[in-house]
This record gives C-alpha cells, sequence and structure tokens, in this order.
C-alpha cells in the first residue's frame, strides 16, 4: 500500500507551445572557448584507473566485502536520490531533521558537490533544460552531459540565470550549511574512511581491498549511474508523457541508479516524489521515501493524481506506454 499523498497539479504550458525551445543553445561557434579545469581531468582519470584495477581484486577479497560494497552503493546512491533531488531541489516532500541530517551524511558518501551546490545546478537544469544555462546541457553531446561539463568552467549563462533563481530554501535550511561547513571532513570520512574500515574490522578484509572495491569501486559506478541519468536518458528512450521534450524513459538507467531515469515523466511532473507513473516499481528511492513516511520521518509527499498523467499522456505522449 502505498502512503497518502498531497496532490500536485501538473504546471500547464499555453496550449501549442513547445517548452525547453524559448531559449534554445548558442550554436558552437558562439559559445565562449571552454575553459578546461586540469586537477578535475587528472582526479577524474584517475578514479576511473583505480576502479578497473579494483576489478582485478574482486575475486581475491571477502564475499562480505561485495555484500557491504552493494549496500554503501544503495546507502550513497540514496543520499542523492532521496536526498539532494528529491527532498532538497525539488521539494517533492518533507523530512524531519533526524532524516534530513542521516540524507546529509549518506549524501556526503556519494561525493557529489554538497548538497546545496547540488540542488542547484540540478533546479537550474530544470528550468533551462538543453540550453546553455543548463549545466550539463545534452546539447553539446554524450561526452559533455556526463561527464565533460565537471571537467570545464561552467558557461557564464549558467550563472547568470541561476542568480535569478530563488534558492533561500537551501541557504535557511541549517543542516544543508552544517554539510557545506564541514564538507572537506565529511566526505573524507563518509566516502572514504567508513567504506574501508568496515569489512577491515568486521570480517577482517585488508584494508587495501576494501579502499579499492567500497570506496573507489563503488564510488566511480555511481557516479557513472548519477551521470547517466544526464547522458543517455537525456538522449534515449521512451517519451509516454511529453514527447516535444529530450528526456525520455530508460530502463537501464532506472536500475543502475536505484529508481531514477523514468526522466520524461519526471521532466513532465518535477514536483513528483516517485518520480515516476508507477510508485515502487523498480524504484528503490521511493520505498525508502515511503519506509521513512512508516517511521514519522518523511511527510507531505506530493503525487501527481492519475487523471492529470492520464490527460497528459493523450495530450502530449509519444503513444508508447
Ligand atoms: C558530480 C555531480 O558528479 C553530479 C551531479 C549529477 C546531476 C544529476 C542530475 C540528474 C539527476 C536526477 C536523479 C539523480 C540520480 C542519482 C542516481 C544515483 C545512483 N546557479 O561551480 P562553480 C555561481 S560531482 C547559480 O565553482 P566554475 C556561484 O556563485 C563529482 N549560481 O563554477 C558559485 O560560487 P559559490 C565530484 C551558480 O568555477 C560560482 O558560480 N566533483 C550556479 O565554473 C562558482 O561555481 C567534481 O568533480 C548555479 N547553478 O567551476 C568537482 N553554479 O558556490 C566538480 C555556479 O561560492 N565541480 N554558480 O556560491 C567543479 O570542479 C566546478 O564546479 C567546475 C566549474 C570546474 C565544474
Ligand atoms: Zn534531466
Ligand atoms: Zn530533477
Amino acid at each position: 500500500r502505498m502512503a497518502p499523498r498531497n496532490v500536485v497539479e501538473e504546471p500547464v504550458p499555453a496550449q501549442g507551445s513547445v517548452p525547453q525551445e524559448v531559449e534554445d543553445s548558442e550554436p558552437e561557434f558562439k559559445r565562449p572557448p571552454q575553459r578546461i579545469v586540469w586537477r578535475n581531468v587528472v582526479l577524474m582519470s584517475s578514479l576511473h584507473l583505480a576502479s578497473l584495477y579494483a576489478l582485478t581484486l574482486i575475486p581475491r577479497s571477502h564475499p562480505l566485502t561485495w555484500l557491504w560494497t552493494m549496500f554503501y552503493y544503495i546507502f550513497s546512491a540514496l543520499g542523492i536520490t532521496a536526498g539532494a533531488h528529491r527532498l532538497w531541489a525539488h521539494k517533492s516532500y518533507k523530512a524531519r531533521a533526524p532524516l534530513r541530517f542521516l540524507l546529509a551524511l549518506m549524501n556526503s558518501a556519494a561525493l557529489q558537490n554538497d548538497i546545496l551546490d547540488w540542488s542547484r545546478d540540478h533546479r537550474v537544469h530544470h528550468k533551462y533544460s538543453e540550453t546553455d544555462a543548463d549545466p550539463h546541457n545534452a546539447k553539446r553531446g554524450f561526452f559533455f552531459a556526463h561527464v565533460g561539463w565537471l571537467l570545464v568552467k561552467k558557461h557564464p549563462d549558467v550563472m547568470e540565470k541561476g542568480k535569478g533563481l530563488d534558492f533561500s530554501d537551501l541557504y535557511a535550511d541549517k543542516i544543508i550549511m552544517f554539510q557545506r561547513r564541514f564538507y572537506r571532513p565529511l566526505i573524507l570520512l563518509m566516502c572514504f574512511v567508513v567504506p574501508t574500515v568496515v569489512p577491515w574490522y568486521f570480517w577482517g578484509e585488508s584494508l587495501w581491498n576494501a579502499y579499492f572495491l567500497s570506496a573507489l569501486l563503488r564510488y566511480c559506478l555511481l557516479l557513472n549511474a548519477t551521470w547517466s541519468v544526464n547522458s543517455f536518458a537525456h538522449l534515449w528512450g521512451r517519451k509516454p508523457y511529453d514527447k516535444r521534450i529530450n528526456p525520455a524513459e530508460n530502463i537501464s538507467v532506472v536500475l543502475s541508479a536505484v529508481g531514477e531515469g523514468f526522466h520524461n515523466f519526471h521532466h513532465t511532473f518535477p514536483s513528483d516524489y516517485a518520480t515516476s507513473e508507477y510508485g515502487w516499481h523498480l524504484n528503490i528511492t521511493t520505498v525508502f521515501i515511503n519506509c521513512m513516511y512508516y517511521l514519522g520521518q518523511a511527510y507531505d509527499m506530493k503525487k501527481t493524481p492519475d487523471r492529470v498523467v492520464q490527460m497528459r499522456k493523450q495530450r502530449t505522449g509519444d503513444g508508447s506506454s
């Protein structure tokens, strides 16, 4: 059974208008030259090389280390999906302080910039999707949308357009500000120390194996799963809700991104807490939020009424289900 939810109406675009196309990207020749941030290039390349090496350690490590790595993958992924994404960027439900604190720790384990930066970029991504103000504008190609955007300075439009949005709720959240203030020690602890020490302490795994598998490989896979929402799910998939936009339903992304990847639905109904028409279906994040509801930690979940979804599908969908 699903938890009771608040009802949210879809924002209705003016009849016949094509959303997202108002401010199209500049043609390439007009873009300011990209400034590569070499520090990020070196760090990201090293992480990916270290993860390839980590694969060779799998047969030589304890099965409990494999389980722990999978558990910690989901734990940190939820810090992004249930935390930065659905709670903070979209306000699709509310959470009491203990849950917000836990989500801030889980989010630090994911090391994807602090909650404030993440949510700010993500709101700008929704508002200015597929334009130069979109931090990971998919019109600049697969690589840029996937990871390239983290390797260069931002397009000036991101800051300029971003200034027009309201982030006061983020700055007013003491837990977000706490995480921002202590971000370095928090990521050191949550992304690297905890995942490495647990297998060593509890079942005698070597620190070496634990570090490469549960810290680095887990982190690298999590990054790629997250980025896939911006790359794969902005380029390929069905569009049952709005065929005029790029974001699409991509099941492989849903599976690796613990329930995110129903991206045509999500861009059509961004404040729906399940980010999907189908509730718990393949959606660990929605299951997690509902469990938190039963524990009294999450409340005021917003859900798009089915009739609104069905009407929208008929009006703007591509006819797939
Ligand atoms: C990472 C993030 O991987 C991944 C995010 C993915 C997003 C996914 C979205 C879709 C997901 C949906 C579902 C989730 C699925 C999850 C699945 C899980 C399995 N608005 O940024 P700076 C201003 S991180 C307004 O430094 P530069 C602001 O004043 C990986 N203003 O720009 C700011 O100053 P402050 C690890 C904005 O210098 C100032 O500009 N981390 C906005 O161009 C400077 O901002 C890395 O690799 C805005 N949106 O540098 C590091 N943005 O903050 C990555 C900026 O003081 N980052 N301003 O207020 C960097 O090194 C740099 O940001 C940079 C750009 C080099 C990329
Ligand atoms: Zn998107
Ligand atoms: Zn979103």
